[in-house]
């Protein structure tokens, strides 16, 4: 009959005791108190705001594992294919608020914390942020998660229960960044699920022995195992029962400790075995944008991806399907070359462990991974040192060696002869010591490779990986332009504009949150004046809740009636926050050069920095101190402060963003043409009415081209002119005097001490007199002018509110829904699944 049947004991009561999902207020509040009482083991008269934020996480993560459970007991059922997606960072930031809307129970919620004695917004405020992540790359896949189970796809997400995430950032007197560890589940994290049942053997160092048997098959052994823990965090899709899984790794020491150095008497030796198999998953490697070659990262990646193939194997083998067909149920995108180890380590099981020819097992392994490249800049592109390898992984370098060569002789057979060629694509680069190329082995083990938006992947194509798209064809090479989630960075972050959103388009939120082209109807609002009233008060708001959240965790008072005028990101020099600062200080000078009576004709305006550096690149350190002394003296001086205010907000994190991102009247994404893959905080800006100012570099173009030119200002030079820029920056040299005399007033009184001790900012003044491979000079009377052109603009405060109105309105396209299904469609052939109500 199809019906299955009742696994154990009396039916009835099994299903008479199953729990539903508490959805009205007086199931929330008891499941609340309930967990108040047991889960915490407190009650009502020694219960602080952080313990009833905690039990009310508790008990909307029952709620979220009861739609698990339905979902994953349906993919069960179905076998359907799934995708993983493989990323070594997820900047989650908090969950209460999201899971809340997700399952459209916040009012509800609300009430029932209201009836027990809660703000909710407090309670909201006491969670931490999961700060998984570096910056964009992080953040994306956080996004890409919202938006599969939203779309109801079967997508699990993989990566590592780190013990520490992105550190704090604290700032010193001086203005010197200063990093503290982020213990962020010492008080518990309600969110996560460890999964005791979930557990791999991972395997380092020993030796790899070839069998030679006729057969390519090794065996690996000795060495050293740790165990892989599984910790499952729940995925709420929006208004959907779909809730999809992430599946976090811890690392553990096997028994406890090594045994084989216990019996042999050596205590001290197995206690620091058992510290070292708990170090792989400790701490998130900070440096974004540059390698270092050390062996815990390699080991972290190795770890991760060896333990999450494991596991999507024991799950394939479970529905009895012959390994062939894996590609068929399974799909595996690299969220950037981190994951690349999985491509060996799949050969690995396959040949050694399943026995498949070892053409099948490339076949296989070239029909299941997917890769995307997030950046072009040179120093990023990851490489293993091949002695490392060696010691660390034996058998996965026999592996890569065996992939390269097979590959080489079909480039040789391709181009006969063409040596140069072959050293180019080698797997291999040579050297001292020689290197892998990560990103070689990730473009030539998968099956599509993209990049992040439409400039970003064309740059793919013809510089990193030219060669490899001439052999393979362009066929192989595509583009998925980056987007983010509506539910946070939109519905969540500015609650005001979804409501009116709502209420102009006279549809619940729950239809166009899921289809954010319709905001398009409402580009003819812009020519209501009411509803440009009512968009430029809550913008005002915004900017007031911004306000407030900056009185009261730094003390300082903002000036809410100027332009705002916000830069955050990861702080790096291909993203020129100097341009930024140095803007500021022209401006500063201009200021002081101004009579009172002029000076009260000029657009005050408060510009806004947040940026972590990466502990190690001082360079970037120096630009926060530059940032951090200018803010002191501008805010300082009773001529110009009511005009020009400065602040560097600490220890940028998610949701310090979703109070700076609604404020924003307008945003910088200013890097040099051809830097920026793509960024994201620029889609998230404009979705919340902040205009963008840019130069011509990622998926700013294709904002520009949503938006329209007349909504945007763009300056400076372009991608196809700055490699000639760069060679005459350094063979014919030219002083900045001569550039842009503004910019050389600007650079000599910095040096000349205005911001305090000149000297220590010259090693960064000179990167821009020597060299300048940013090109500062170059683009900075451009970047002035277009300040200008918004300082303009913004007088006509009627048109800039429409200017608001479209570009938020036209942001469509950037929705990760969107991206999630193009990579569903065109790259996984994933279908969505329905789970029954
Ligand atoms: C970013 N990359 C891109 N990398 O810079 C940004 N790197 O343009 C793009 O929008 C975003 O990815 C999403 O595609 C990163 O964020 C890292 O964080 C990173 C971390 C470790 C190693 C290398």
């Amino acid at each position: 009959s199809g019906k299955e049947k009742w696994p154990r004991g009396d039916e009835k009561t099994w299903k008479e005791n199953m729990r539903a999902l508490e959805t009205d207020v007086p199931g929330i509040s008891r499941n609340i108190v309930n967990h108040v009482q047991t889960s915490l083991a407190r009650q009502a008269y020694n219960l602080d705001d952080l313990g009833a934020y905690q039990a009310a996480a508790l008990s909307v993560r029952d709620n979220l594992i009861l739609n698990w459970n339905d979902t994953q007991l349906q993919y069960t059922r179905k076998e359907p294919k799934r995708a993983y997606y493989l990323s070594l960072e997820f900047l989650m930031g908090r969950a209460l608020d999201n899971a809340l809307l997700n399952l459209d129970l916040k009012k509800q919620y609300s009430e029932s914390t209201d009836k027990l004695g809660f703000n909710m917004e407090d309670l909201l405020e006491q969670e931490r942020d999961a700060a998984l992540g570096n910056g964009g790359l992080g953040r994306l896949a956080a996004c890409y998660l919202d938006s599969s189970a939203s779309m109801e796809l079967p997508v699990w997400g993989y990566g590592l229960r780190y013990k520490y995430g992105i550190f704090q950032q604290l700032i010193s007197p001086e203005g010197q960044q200063l990093e503290a560890p982020d213990p962020w589940l010492e008080n518990q994290n309600p969110w996560e699920l460890p999964r005791l049942d979930v557990q791999y053997d991972v395997r380092f160092y020993g030796s790899a022995d070839r069998l030679n048997d006729g057969t390519p098959r090794a065996v690996w052994s000795g060495g050293q195992e740790v165990v892989a823990q599984a910790y499952d965090v729940m995925i709420p899709g929006c208004f959907t029962k779909s809730t999809n899984n992430l599946r976090l790794w811890e690392s553990k020491p096997k028994r406890g400790f090594d045994l084989n150095s216990f019996n042999a008497g050596d205590y001290e030796r197995a206690v620091e075995s058992s510290n070292s198999a708990s170090a792989i998953t400790s701490v998130l490697y900070p440096n974004d944008h540059t390698t270092f070659g050390k062996e815990l990262r390699l080991k972290q990646q190795y770890f991760w991806t060896a333990a999450s193939l494991a596991d999507m194997i024991r799950r394939f083998k479970n529905i009895g399907k012959p390994i062939t067909q894996f590609p068929e149920y399974v799909a595996i995108q690299l969220n950037d070359t981190h994951p690349t180890m999985a491509i060996p380590e799949l050969m690995r099981i396959l040949v050694d462990e399943e026995d498949v020819p070892w053409d099948t097992a490339w076949q296989i392994t070239t029909n299941t991974f997917f890769y995307t490249n997030h950046t072009v800049l040179p120093e990023a592109l990851e490489k293993w040192p091949v002695p490392l390898m060696q010691h660390l992984l034996p058998r996965h370098l026999q592996i890569i060696y065996d992939i390269n060569m097979y590959f080489l002789q079909a480039v040789e057979k391709k181009f006969p002869g063409d040596r140069e060629r072959l050293a180019r694509m080698s797997l291999i680069e040579e050297g001292f010591p020689q290197q892998i190329r990560m990103a070689f082995l990730a473009c030539i083990g998968s099956r599509k490779v993209n990049g992040v938006a439409e400039l970003h992947s064309e740059l793919v194509k013809t510089t990193i990986l030219k060669d490899f798209v001439e052999f393979e064809g362009a066929g192989k090479f595509s583009n998925v332009t980056n987007g983010i989630t509506p539910r946070r960075w939109l519905d969540q972050c500015n609650p005001e504009l979804s409501a009116l959103i709502s209420k102009s388009l006279n549809v619940p939120k729950q239809v166009w949150l899921k289809d954010l082209f319709m905001l398009k109807k409402l580009l003819p609002l812009a020519e209501d004046a009411a509803f440009r009233k009512e968009w430029a008060e809550i913008k005002q708001r915004n900017k007031e809740r911004l306000a407030h959240h900056v009185r009261t965790t730094l003390g300082l008072e903002i000036n809410t009636n100027a332009m705002f005028d916000v830069q955050i990101k990861r702080l790096h020099e291909y993203k020129r926050q100097s341009l930024n600062i140095l803007g500021v200080i022209h401006r500063y000078l201009t200021l002081k050069d101004m009579s009172a009576e002029e000076r009260k004709k000029v657009n005050p305006r408060v510009v806004f920095f947040a940026a972590k550096a990466a502990p190690g690149y001082w360079i970037a350190k120096l630009i926060i101190r530059l940032i951090v002394n200018v803010a002191r003296i501008l805010n300082a001086d009773p001529e110009t402060k009511d005009y020009l205010q400065l602040y560097f907000l600490p220890d940028y994190s998610v949701s310090l963003a979703e109070v700076l991102i609604p404020a924003s009247d307008i945003s910088q994404h200013i890097s040099t043409a051809g830097t920026e893959a793509s960024g994201t905080s620029n889609m998230k800006f404009c979705l919340n009415g902040g205009l963008l100012l840019g130069t011509v570099d990622g998926a700013n173009i294709e904002i520009g081209e949503e938006v329209g030119e007349s909504n945007v200002f763009f300056f400076g030079y372009l991608t196809p002119e700055v490699e000639q820029v760069r060679y005459n920056n350094i063979y014919h040299p030219r002083p900045v005097e001569e550039k842009s005399p503004a910019l050389a007033r600007v650079l000599s009184v910095v040096s000349q001490g205005m911001f305090g001790d000149g000297g220590i900012y010259e090693p960064f003044l000179n990167t821009i007199r020597q060299g300048d491979y940013y090109l500062i000079a170059d683009d900075f009377d451009s970047y002035i002018n277009a300040l200008k052109m918004v300082d303009d603009a913004y007088l006509d405060k009627e048109e800039w509110i429409k200017k608001s109105i479209r570009t938020a309105c036209t942001m469509g396209k950037f929705s990760s829904d969107r991206a999630i299904m193009e990579y569903a469609e065109s790259y996984w052939n994933l279908e969505p699944v329905k789970i029954p109500a």
